[in-house]
């Protein structure tokens, strides 16, 4: 999904010259492969937007594969920047990457301040390593590599498989399937409380273009909106762009996650950079988007 959006970015800024490979021609957690990529093609400017990703359930169940596999992509790509002499890398992580009960909004300067959330601990501990292999080699070896943490995401390419998704995708699905097949109601997990911000991939793209071209410190930047919602909210919402006209179960026995990670996005604003797709506005795109390629994406 954020791969995907940085290159329609690229290319509509008029940039023709990408060197791009899909995860089945180019393992990325493959030492050998990346470095021989590396070697042949000396990229000049790296987005890092490959990863291991996934839902509250997904980083909750497979913790050692989460940890295992994201540490193996962002060393190898890291690594070989700085020996292929690579003149800009950009390193995505996330909002979890702070501590469950970080003051709100979310600063640059909370992380590393607590306690991580538990359901997401081993893919947020991968994250943060790779902040550090950026910071690190910075330091180090002089290398011009920044990182840059998006909050929850959502948009084209989305994942919208129920047990590994986010919350957003499942939703689609969900209040279409039952309106599709007339069930009178859907099940949600969680208590409905928690709160999250929402991006549009799309915004993330240009505003990774934007940190490229114009932002080359060692400190990383939150990218998000800068407000938030609850569950409860957000599934209200979906119920109404899909059109579902049945009832909302509550599953309880389902993980809540981080009670709250809003993020505060003082610091991009301020470098002059803003979202400009709205919620309400992404939600309708993205249910279009849903509608189109459902084949494709179920
Ligand atoms: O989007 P989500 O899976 O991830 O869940 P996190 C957000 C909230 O939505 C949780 C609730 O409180 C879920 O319990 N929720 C309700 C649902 N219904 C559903 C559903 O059908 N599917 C899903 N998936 N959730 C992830 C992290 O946390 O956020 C990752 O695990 C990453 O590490 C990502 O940081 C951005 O926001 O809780």
């Amino acid at each position: 999904m954020v791969g995907s959006s940085i290159v329609r970015c690229l290319q509509s800024d008029g940039y023709d010259n990408l060197v791009l490979r899909t995860s089945s021609e180019l393992d990325l957690r493959d030492q050998q492969a990346v470095a021989n990529f590396f070697e042949t093609h000396k990229p000049e400017y790296v987005f890092l937007a490959a990863a291991k990703v996934g839902g509250i359930l997904a980083n909750n169940t497979y913790r050692a594969d989460f940890l295992y596999e994201n540490l193996q992509i962002q060393n190898n790509v890291i690594h070989q920047s700085y020996k292929n002499d690579v003149a800009k890398l950009l390193f995505l992580g996330s909002s979890c990457i702070y501590p469950k009960l970080a003051p709100q909004p979310l600063r640059e300067e909370s992380l590393l301040t607590g306690e991580l959330e538990p359901t997401n601990e081993p893919y947020a501990i991968a994250k943060i390593a790779g902040i550090k292999m950026c910071e690190s080699y910075r330091r180090q070896y002089g290398c011009n590599f920044i990182s840059v943490m998006p909050t929850n995401l959502y948009g084209p390419n989305d994942n919208y498989d129920l047990q590994a998704s986010h919350v957003l995708p499942a939703l689609i699905r969900k209040f279409h399937e039952a309106k599709v097949a007339n069930q009178p109601t859907v099940e949600v997990w969680g208590s409905g409380a928690p709160r999250r911000e929402f991006l549009h991939a799309d915004d993330l793209g240009n505003a990774c273009l934007y940190l490229m071209k114009n932002y080359d410190q060692e400190s990383f930047v939150n990218v998000g909106v800068g407000t938030d919602l609850s569950i409860k909210e957000l599934a209200e919402m979906v119920k109404q762009v899909v059109g579902f006209e049945g009832a909302i179960q509550w599953n309880t026995d389902k993980p809540d996650g981080t009670p709250r990670k809003l993020m505060d996005v003082s610091k991009l604003h301020k470098m002059g950079w803003n979202h400009t797709i709205d919620l309400a506005t992404g939600l309708r795109i993205t249910y279009q988007d849903f509608l189109t390629k459902m084949n494709e994406y179920l």
